[in-house]
């Protein structure tokens, strides 16, 4: 042990005799170093030549009165005053972007994100080694995405979305193994999910939605064991729901609505994510039950699962959950079954519930009357297009911050409840084409935010209230027939 600390001790002395030698031999050193400045001082300068809108006025700074580390949105490492930052974001600058931003070789932050650059992302950027995060989102950029940004191997977030990006995604970018977040999302990329992907190990957020991607998700993906976001949704992505997405212990978030996605989710989904909070499938072609063990998701929030080919009973199991958005609408639900609306009753539980969307199924049975123990949060509900018979319960007047109320297209018999009237809020009430009889109650005229009233189609009597009068302003559509 005392052996190795004299080692130590010995190789810091020679070490710093080293250094002093190296300074007295190589003068040149401070030279070399002012150089690299004048370089970024050059690239900067390069950069504002290409500015054509500074509306903000943000480079008038960018003179010779101040030094260049003074510029607005420049920030220089003290010691060398060489550019460590470059943040422009949201400035609404328009430029194409300069390829001398690749001299900035100590820069480590560069975020140009919510401008108007255009034209294409200069390859040598894939010389700024020190990079950790290079943030273009939110622009007018065109072009791939070069390759080699794969060269930046620090970068731990790489932002490129929502501009105009075509090609596919380049498999180099599977070998910047410290990066955290990768966002492509909103660009007009082609291809397929490279399977190199697999090999970021550090990735926690992985988004690339809204694109044209197509192919099966690789199952490759099942490597990400840090991923907690993952965002496809709006692609034309194919196959089975992955089976290596069960593999993904750490998602929070999964979105894969609007693609194709085919096949049944695994019955133990529930129980293969522990930190889940959302869940987006919405308008793929998934079949089979909606499993149970979502409810073993402790942390599920919102759950979307619209417009897909799901059958069977909805498990009651969801009122053990905290859901705020629970949408399950246009699928295949509760054929055959006259208790199938029971579940309702079990959503009592969940205090935050804001949104209810079961419309466009098969479900039968009367209207739990619990509905009316739901959450007073809920702002949305939809039951429309089922096979729904009985009364609308009273209680629904408790729900007071209700906007939309839809339950069109069922079997709802009885009067229009008068309470409904107390819904002060609501903004959309949708009862068309039902068995509702009696009269329009006059208290519908206390709501005095409603625009859509629709009860054409149903057997009503008596005329129209003439408290219905106070729905002002024009732009009302009120429909009875
Ligand atoms: C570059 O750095 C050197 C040493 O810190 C300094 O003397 C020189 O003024 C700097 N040049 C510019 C253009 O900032
Ligand atoms: C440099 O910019 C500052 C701030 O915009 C301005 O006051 C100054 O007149 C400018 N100097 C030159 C030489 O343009
Ligand atoms: C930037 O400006 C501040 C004061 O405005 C000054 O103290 C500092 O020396 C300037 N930095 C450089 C690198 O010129
Ligand atoms: C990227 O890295 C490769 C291999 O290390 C090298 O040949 C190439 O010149 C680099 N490109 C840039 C733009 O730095
Ligand atoms: C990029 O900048 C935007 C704001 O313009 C921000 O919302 C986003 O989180 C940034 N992305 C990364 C990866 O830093
Ligand atoms: C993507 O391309 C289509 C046509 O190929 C075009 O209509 C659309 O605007 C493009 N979208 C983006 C975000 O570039
Ligand atoms: C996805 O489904 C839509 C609608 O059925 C179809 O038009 C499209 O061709 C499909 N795309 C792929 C990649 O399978
Ligand atoms: C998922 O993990 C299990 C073990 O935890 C492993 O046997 C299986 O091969 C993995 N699946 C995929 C698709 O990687
Ligand atoms: C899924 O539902 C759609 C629309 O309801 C239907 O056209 C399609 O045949 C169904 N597919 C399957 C596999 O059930
Ligand atoms: C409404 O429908 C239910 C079941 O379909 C029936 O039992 C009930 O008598 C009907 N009530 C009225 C007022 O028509
Ligand atoms: C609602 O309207 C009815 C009839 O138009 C009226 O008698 C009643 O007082 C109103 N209720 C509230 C709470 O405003
Ligand atoms: C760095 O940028 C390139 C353009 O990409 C220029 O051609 C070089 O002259 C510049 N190098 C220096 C030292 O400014």
């Amino acid at each position: 042990m005392a052996y190795m600390m004299k080692l130590s001790k010995f190789f810091s002395l020679l070490a710093f005799i080293c250094m002093f030698i190296i300074n007295l031999s190589f003068p040149g050193y401070a030279a070399a170093d002012t150089l690299g400045n004048e370089t970024d001082k050059l690239a900067l300068l390069a950069f504002k030549s290409q500015i054509t809108e500074d509306p903000l006025g943000v480079l008038a700074s960018w003179n010779d009165s101040f030094h260049f580390c003074n510029w607005t949105g420049v920030t220089c490492s003290n010691e060398q005053q060489r550019v460590i930052i470059l943040n422009l974001q949201g400035q609404r600058l328009s430029a194409t972007l300069t390829s001398y931003v690749g001299n900035f070789s100590f820069i480590n932050l560069l975020d140009l994100s919510g401008n108007s650059f255009h034209g294409e992302i200069p390859p040598e950027l894939g010389k700024l080694g020190r990079i950790q995060n290079l943030n273009l989102s939110n622009n007018l950029l065109g072009g791939e995405i070069p390759p080699v940004l794969s060269n930046c191997s620090s970068l731990r977030g790489l932002a490129l979305d929502h501009n105009y990006l075509v090609e596919s995604v380049p498999p180099e970018l599977g070998s910047l193994s410290e990066l955290r977040k990768l966002y492509l999302g909103n660009n007009n990329l082609t291809g397929s999910v490279p399977a190199s992907l697999g090999n970021l190990s550090s990735l926690q957020e992985l988004d690339m939605s809204y694109n044209q991607l197509k192919g099966e998700i690789p199952s490759t993906i099942s490597q990400l064991m840090n991923l907690q976001v993952f965002r496809l949704s709006v692609n034309n992505l194919s196959g089975e729901f992955p089976p290596a997405l069960y593999n993904l212990t750490s998602l929070e978030f999964l979105a894969l609505s609007f693609n194709n996605f085919t096949g049944k989710l695994s019955n133990n989904i529930g129980l293969s994510y522990p930190n889940l909070q959302k869940i987006w499938l919405a308008y793929n072609f998934l079949t089979g039950s909606i499993p149970e063990s979502f409810s073993n998701a402790s942390n599920l929030q919102n759950i979307d699962l619209l417009h897909n080919n799901f059958t069977g009973k909805v498990p009651r199991s969801f009122g053990k959950l905290d859901l705020q958005y629970f949408s399950i609408g246009f699928n295949h639900l509760g054929s055959g079954e006259p208790d199938g609306l029971n579940f309702i009753t079990s959503l009592t539980n969940c205090s935050n519930l804001e949104l209810l969307h079961i419309g466009d199924n098969q479900f039968e049975g009367v209207t739990p009357v619990s509905i009316a123990n739901l959450s007073t949060k809920l702002i949305e509900i939809y039951l429309e297009g089922n096979q729904i018979n009985g009364n609308i319960p009273k209680g629904i007047s408790n729900l007071v911050n209700l906007h939309t109320l839809f339950m069109r297209s069922n079997y709802l018999n009885g009067t229009i409840p008068d309470t409904l009237g107390m819904l002060s809020n609501l903004g959309a009430l949708v009862l068309g084409s039902n068995q509702l009889t009696g009269k329009i109650p006059p208290s519908l005229g206390n709501m005095t935010r409603l625009i859509n009233l629709f009860l054409y189609d149903n057997h009503l009597e008596g005329g129209i209230p003439s408290s219905l009068g106070k729905l002002q302003p024009t732009g009302n559509h009120i429909c009875f027939k």
